[in-house]
């Protein structure tokens, strides 16, 4: 694998050597008793950093997603989301199937939904309705390109949902990516939302992990939650230390991976302008548009795979998403862009 230039997602990092030194010499404990210290001080300090109550591991951002979404609102309810989340599309229906909600979308642009959406969304409430119990935000945005929600309209969406008593949930499974394309501190973002979960297994390069941060009561419905999906971990201390590692070293170089990730969006553009909307590339995804080249996707990883390129594509999708992280370098992109220009 390792020649392999992996665009596929920004999961797919390896622990680094420091990353594997603080997992061997974690101290740990049984998390599940509340006792393993790495897993406490993890917590602690994402609580701190992103200016909230509290903070709880999880596993996975679904499971971050599932656990606040799941103690913010009652089975019957109505998630408020953008027609691209995350927890709409990628993560099995866990919404509907364990947490007996009812998700309503509004029409996405970018990554946002809009104040004016959602006031008007809101529903007033009747014994005939659903009660709209949660709005969902994304940042960055996965299937609207990465790209930044902005955190004056994140703090009007904000203000609505206050002015109608309605709790906001953020899934910033990339936070800190917004936080590096625009120097706006991630807790910004946070003061936001109620409760939000972010990913140590994306840029920040860990190989398990995600946060959930919100106040004490809410966290610890999140965390009976979290027993209840199986999400309970023993020892956990062990992947938490990784988690660290990649909270410490991981956001600072994020930037490198936006910069990649624009020289393959303008690299592209050269090839041909309406592949890529150039603008909406803000930063550690390219989303490329096939139909230009008549290719589909499936036919663009099989050709890209033969020189040593990997990309995720879906059958019958017209658009392939190319995803920079640590593990590939300046000279891998320019390697990735080479193959890119020659197959397309
Ligand atoms: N996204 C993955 C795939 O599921 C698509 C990826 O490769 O991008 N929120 C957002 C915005 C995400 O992009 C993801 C993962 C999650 C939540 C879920 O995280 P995990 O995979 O840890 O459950």
């Amino acid at each position: 694998m390792d020649d392999l230039i992996d665009l596929r997602s920004d999961t797919v990092t390896r622990p680094t050597p420091e990353m594997r030194r603080a997992m061997a010499e974690a101290e740990v404990g049984d998390d599940v008793l509340g006792d393993d210290p790495t897993v406490n001080e993890l917590q602690e300090m994402s609580a701190s950093l992103l200016g909230k109550e509290a903070a709880l591991f999880v596993p996975s951002g679904s499971m971050g997603n599932q656990v606040c979404l799941g103690a913010l609102a009652p089975p019957g309810s109505e998630v408020l989301c953008h027609d691209g989340a995350h927890f709409l599309h990628f993560e099995g229906g866990a919404a509907a199937a364990h947490l007996g909600l009812m998700m309503r979308t509004l029409p996405g642009h970018g990554a946002v939904i809009s104040h004016d959406q959602v006031r008007a969304a809101v529903r007033p409430g009747s014994e005939h309705t659903p009660r709209t119990a949660v709005v969902a935000i994304e940042n960055t945005h996965n299937s609207a390109g990465g790209s930044v929600f902005p955190l004056e309209e994140a703090r009007a969406v904000a203000e609505v949902c206050r002015e109608r008593g309605v709790p906001v949930h953020l899934d910033g499974a990339r936070l800190f990516n917004a936080q590096a394309a625009t120097g706006v501190p991630a807790r910004e973002w946070a003061a936001c939302a109620d409760s939000l979960s972010f990913c140590f297994s994306k840029g920040l390069g860990a190989p398990i992990g995600s946060m959930v941060c919100s106040t004490a009561e809410i966290v610890s419905e999140a965390h009976r939650l979290r027993k209840r999906l199986g999400g309970g971990m023993r020892q956990a201390g062990v992947i938490a230390a990784a988690a660290r590692v990649a909270l410490e070293t991981g956001v600072e170089r994020l930037v490198e991976d936006h910069a990649n990730a624009r020289r393959l969006a303008e690299g592209l553009a050269d090839l041909h302008p309406d592949c890529v909307d150039l603008a909406g590339v803000e930063t550690n995804m390219v989303y490329v548009d096939l139909q230009p080249f008549s290719k589909s996707a499936v036919e663009l990883r099989d050709l890209l795979r033969e020189h040593g390129v990997l990309t995720l594509a879906f059958p019958g999708a017209t658009s392939v998403r190319l995803v920079t992280h640590r593990d590939v370098s300046n000279e891998d992109t320019e390697r990735a862009l080479e193959v890119l220009k020659r197959v397309l």
